[in-house]
């Protein structure tokens, strides 16, 4: 299914959502700990709810295997998502 893979494991491990459309508060708060962008469009991620705090932009097919690592130090901290229907992030702040 195309959309936005988040997992509570690091590379892609343990229970699995996935996201189709832009959510102010997922089900899924500050557990993330591995990402996988199965969807031709970017998507930013957001540390709090309703597109607050820090952020990060995923584009298009790219993946993060450990939201802890050193540069990011994002483990376990996304609680809202959006679809940016682009597939450039648009000047959001990139994983690489
Ligand atoms: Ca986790």
């Amino acid at each position: 299914m195309a959309g936005l893979y988040l997992y509570d494991d690091s590379w892609f491990e343990g229970e699995r959502r996935v996201y189709t459309y832009t959510n102010e508060s997922i089900g899924f708060s500050d557990r993330a700990s591995a990402l996988e962008n199965n969807d031709w469009s970017a998507w930013v991620v957001y540390d709090d709810r309703n597109f607050q705090d820090r952020r990060y932009c995923i584009r298009g097919w790219e993946t993060v295997n450990v939201l802890g690592a050193p540069q990011w130090k994002f483990n376990d901290k996304i609680s809202s998502v959006k679809r940016l229907n682009s597939r450039s992030c648009a000047g959001y702040p990139t994983f690489y």
